[in-house]
């Protein structure tokens, strides 16, 4: 790559890269960020500016930056074979190894995996995995996925399809046919006032079977949430919630699908966020973390249920990526999977690290801002609220607090992510005590700083 100064690459950027999820002429005229190189948990951006990355580049880089096993890995396997495909009756050592290492790290009903490019191709996978199943068993009415609001599975036309944005349906005519949404398990803002969260972990899992009665039973394929909501702010379900989704899918024989690109890989404590949360699904979706997002790659595992009837009775099953077991991603993917392993991030970050941010967060939840911190394992959400009192008024989204907060953290070489009032972190799991002390220092100065603003502005009750 050229040196270029930052003004150069920003001139380039604007005239050439339309970014995801961007107001492309606004972002023109304000120039992007230009992010030039990183280790550990830290990034450096083109003008030198050192800044400690709460998110782990999008939710992925599990394992921090600079990772010599990863880079050796891709390296080798560059040389060996850099690509070739899985479709006619081939395989790939890597694609094969890694499919028995993801059996053997996830709960004991997966033993295969379908591989993708990324998550939102995995829950394309989903989409037509579950409908293939139930068209297997002579029941190819089962067609509807229950889904919820305020839940994200990706991008493509299936992956926002079954996500609950409504900003993203309302471009392109989504969702696509078939597929519903609840309301999500958000205590904070959808329980009736004076419920406790136990209560409403099992009022919310009910919305499910409510919708179930509604639709018919034999005409709902699966229910698919990610066991913590992520790109929706970090929401942690009630402790009751889960369980309760289960024993409703189970009692109606539909298939239960958890979404773990952003809880997958130790994020939580456990090796996926369903064992944290306490249910056994029939699929898990799966990317980021698996590669610690050092080359795209995602995936399904599939449950037994599944997995036999489509092997069994399935036939063909018309439907894969060229990428499909990239044997590179998948070289990647095993040195991370087997690093994770060596470091004992897991354990880590069920026993030490997970704690000691889930404590902090406790005590930031006396500032003046904070009306709900919540943490599991490595991810944490802070809602700014104009009022405690009671449960707490979250500021109104027009006034965007969320937006002011976040660039107070840019200019303190902190990314937090501000999803409208709730700040959410998600730092690799390799981060230390020491490293997320200074994490919090700069989120506190950030609130402070946020907070002077709220005061000018008269924004605080
Ligand atoms: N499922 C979940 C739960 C995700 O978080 C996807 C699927 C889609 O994965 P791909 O690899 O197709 O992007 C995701 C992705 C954000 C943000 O702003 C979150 C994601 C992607 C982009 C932005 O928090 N999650």
């Amino acid at each position: 790559m050229t040196t270029r100064t930052t003004q150069e690459w920003q001139a380039a950027d604007a005239a050439h890269f339309l970014h995801p999820f961007t107001d492309f002429q606004a972002l023109a005229s304000k120039g992007s960020r230009v992010i030039t190189r990183a280790d550990n948990i830290y990034l450096w951006d083109s003008d030198g500016q050192k800044i400690l990355d709460a998110m782990s580049g999008l939710w992925c880089v599990n394992v921090g930056y600079g990772q010599q096993a990863l880079i050796d890995a891709a390296t080798h396997q560059l040389k060996e074979l850099p690509f070739y495909n899985a479709f006619f009756q081939t395989a790939t050592p890597p694609a094969i190894e890694l499919a028995e290492l993801l059996a053997e790290v996830s709960p004991p009903q997966f033993q295969h995996v379908f591989f993708s490019g990324s998550g939102s191709e995995g829950n394309d996978t989903v989409v037509r995995m579950v409908r293939r199943y139930w068209d297997l068993l002579g029941q190819p009415e089962r067609q509807v996925i229950v889904s919820r609001k305020n839940a994200y599975h990706g991008s493509t036309m299936a992956g926002a399809s079954l996500g609950g944005m409504s900003g993203m349906h309302a471009q392109g005519g989504l969702p696509i046919p078939g597929i519903v949404h609840i309301e999500q398990p958000y205590w904070f803002a959808n329980a009736p006032p004076g419920m406790s969260r136990d209560d409403f972990g099992l009022l919310a899992a009910s919305w499910l079977d409510d919708k179930i009665k509604e639709l018919g039973a034999n005409k709902v394929a699966a229910f698919i949430g990610e066991p913590i909501q992520g790109a929706g702010g970090v929401i942690v379900p009630p402790a009751t919630y889960w369980p309760e989704i289960q024993r409703i899918c189970d009692r109606h024989g539909i298939l239960l699908a958890s979404d773990e690109v952003i809880t997958g890989f130790g994020r939580t404590g456990r090796w996926f966020g369903c064992e944290t949360m306490g249910f056994q699904p029939d699929l898990m979706t799966f990317a980021k973390g698996v590669t610690s997002g050092y080359i795209p790659l995602g995936g399904v595992m599939v449950g037994e249920r599944i997995a036999k009837v489509l092997i069994e009775q399935g036939g063909e099953f018309n439907h894969g990526y060229t990428y499909s077991g990239h044997p590179v991603a998948c070289a990647v993917a095993l040195a991370n999977i087997r690093l994770v392993r060596e470091l004992g991030l897991v354990e880590r970050v069920r026993n030490d690290l997970g704690p000691y941010l889930a404590a902090a967060f406790a005590e930031l939840q006396e500032h003046p801002l904070v009306g709900e911190a919540q943490v599991c394992g490595l991810m944490g959400a802070l809602l700014l609220v104009q009022d405690k009192t009671g449960r707490g008024t979250a500021f109104p989204p027009e006034r965007e607090v969320g937006m002011v907060c976040r660039g107070h953290c840019f200019a303190n070489g902190l990314i937090m992510r501000a999803v409208g009032e709730r700040m959410v972190v998600a730092p690799p799991l390799v981060i230390t005590r020491a490293q997320i002390d200074e994490m919090l220092a700069l989120i506190r100065r950030s609130l402070d700083l946020t907070l002077a603003d709220v005061h000018a502005r008269g924004w605080k009750r």
